[in-house]
């Protein structure tokens, strides 16, 4: 039964440039449901790995929602909660069959390397990202400081490295770029289909693919869809900018590119 949005108290913890984050308040823009906010600063201040936080998100990332003091982790989950929780339009295909595709649309939205997308545009002469090297001597810094987080921050610490490694190899890196890219060639086959990713509707999918295309055009790859290729994606794209959830969700696609 949906719950009564004006008694229930709504938290979303929360990084404005996140595209987790924006997802989630796509769909919530989508659905309608108004919220509060609580900014988590994963950079500078890397309050992800406070102990008050990391009581609410063992990963130590954002967003994490609490729908009364009820604490719902992982975008997917999080954004499929949203939709079964609250009165407002429906966000997922009404078959069974058509869920399950949606799911997976969005498994393979979350799936790419983000991460990877942004600083392989940012290689210095010698192949090396200054900023992911940055980062990982600052979360080296952290673990002295904070020596009793060491679990978290030495995955994240593995995770840098990993990353330090894809984008030393071009062929890994083309690898990673070429999954995206056709992602967005699989979102163009979708609307031949229907007007939007997973249905005739507005699902949790588009809030998904939004924010994707919306990160491939801030790291520079709105070549997929501009200029002639992929045109039923650049005229969704156009839609989806249209729509109020894109100013309503704040979602970034242009300007400073610092968010990890
Ligand atoms: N699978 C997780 C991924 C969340 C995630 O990676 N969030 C990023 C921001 S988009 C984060 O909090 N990063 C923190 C960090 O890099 O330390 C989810 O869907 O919630």
């Amino acid at each position: 039964m949906p719950a009564d949005v004006r008694a229930t108290k709504i938290l979303l913890y929360d990084f404005p440039g996140s595209i987790c984050c924006q997802m989630t308040r796509l769909a919530f823009a989508e659905k309608g449901v108004s919220y509060e906010r609580q900014t988590v600063d994963i950079m500078a201040a890397a309050e992800q790995f406070e102990p008050w936080y990391t009581a609410l998100n063992a990963k130590a990332v954002v967003p994490t929602l609490a729908i009364d003091g009820e604490i719902v982790t992982d975008t997917f989950r999080i954004v499929h909660r949203i939709d079964k929780d609250f009165d407002g339009p429906r966000l997922t295909p009404a078959s069974a069959e058509g869920v399950k595709a949606m799911d997976q649309m969005m498994a393979d939205i979350m799936g790419l390397h983000y991460g990877v997308l942004l600083y392989s545009r940012r290689l210095d002469a010698d192949g090396k990202a200054p900023t992911v090297i940055a980062r990982g001597e600052f979360l080296r810094e952290q673990l002295r400081k904070y020596p009793e987080r060491a679990e978290i921050l030495n995955s994240r610490i593995a995770g840098n490295e990993k990353m330090q490694k894809i984008l030393a190899q071009p062929g890994e890196v083309e690898r990673h770029v070429g999954q995206a890219r056709a992602l967005v060639s699989r979102i163009g086959r979708a609307l031949a289909k229907t007007p939007f990713v997973s249905a005739s509707h507005y699902t949790l999918a588009d809030a998904f693919a939004t924010a994707a295309l919306a990160r491939f055009r801030l790291h520079g790859f709105e070549i997929w869809w501009s200029a002639g290729a992929n045109p039923s994606v650049a005229a969704y794209y156009r839609r989806m900018q249209e729509r109020p959830s894109w100013s309503a969700a704040g979602v970034v696609d242009s300007g400073n590119e610092r968010d990890p």
